[in-house]
């Protein structure tokens, strides 16, 4: 198991004029510009129930910087800052710091919060700064180089975020409409009779028209081997998965119906 910072949508805003200064620099300069309002003036950071993304409340937000000209005349802006605790800035890079909040607030209102104070011009960009675990991260050797699971960040489907919300159900059945099936140990448990629906005898490559037995033959023709296409589809969608063997499936509890379509070139 694996820890590591979430980051949630963040509130950003365009560029402004003034001096905007570090967040580095909260530590020395909110304090003595930033008016501490009684709980019942202050907005946003009172639980609104509910449970947070990873079970636990946001007491910190990341922030990158502070527009001086806004602070000076704090006004509606010190409303929602006063939910700051600028003496605990932590800065993180030079434009970015982690600051704490005067209590912690579940996920729904730190981001509500990050909005507010962008919204009010305290801070450039902000978001809930917490931790969660990855409980999803699947233990198949290949699963690293799956690049279509990848965060959603990283131009993949964003599966460990998906699979924290559900692995799938075995109530689904897949039809892998494509080459057949071939029976590797990392999908046979998941198989369901198929089909093969590839008709033409001079494309059919295993003798016959329609049968009830979908194993892919191969697709080698004109110097190109076959492309197992069928078998690395299924396998994608539902390979069996956390068995130490090969790749990891997007759903991991359904099953697998191959059809094979596709023969010979
Ligand atoms: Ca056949
Ligand atoms: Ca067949
Ligand atoms: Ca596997």
């Amino acid at each position: 198991m694996t820890t590591d910072r979430w980051t949630t949508s963040s509130w950003r805003r365009p560029p402004i004029g003034g001096i905007a200064l570090s967040v580095a620099a909260l530590g020395v300069v909110v304090p003595s510009i930033m008016p501490r309002l009684a709980p019942e003036e202050r907005v946003s950071a009172t639980p609104s129930g509910g449970v947070t993304h990873d079970g636990r409340l946001v007491d910190r937000l990341i922030v990158r910087e502070l527009d001086a000209e806004n602070l000076d005349s704090v006004g509606a802006s010190g409303q929602v800052a006063a939910a700051l605790e600028p003496d605990s800035a932590v800065s993180i890079t030079e434009d970015f710091a982690s600051v704490g909040l005067d209590h912690a607030i579940t996920l729904d209102d730190a981001e509500k919060l990050s909005k507010e104070l962008v919204e009010a011009g305290v801070v450039a960009a902000a978001e809930p700064d917490g931790w969660r675990q990855t409980t999803a991260l699947p233990d198949d050797p290949l699963h690293g180089g799956q690049w279509s699971l990848a965060p959603v960040v990283d131009h993949g489907i964003g599966a460990e975020d998906a699979w924290a919300l559900t692995t799938g159900s075995p109530a689904v059945v897949v039809a892998i409409v494509d080459t057949g099936i071939l029976p590797h140990p990392d999908i046979v448990s998941r198989l369901t009779p198929g089909r093969d629906f590839v008709s033409a005898l001079w494309v059919a490559n295993d003798g016959d028209g329609w049968d009830p037995d979908p194993t892919d033959t191969g697709n080698a023709c004109d110097g190109k081997p076959s492309s197992w296409h069928g078998l690395h589809t299924a396998g994608t969608s539902a390979a069996a998965t956390n068995n130490s063997v090969g790749m990891a499936g997007v759903d991991q509890a359904s099953t697998v119906l191959p059809v094979r379509v596709l023969g010979v070139c």
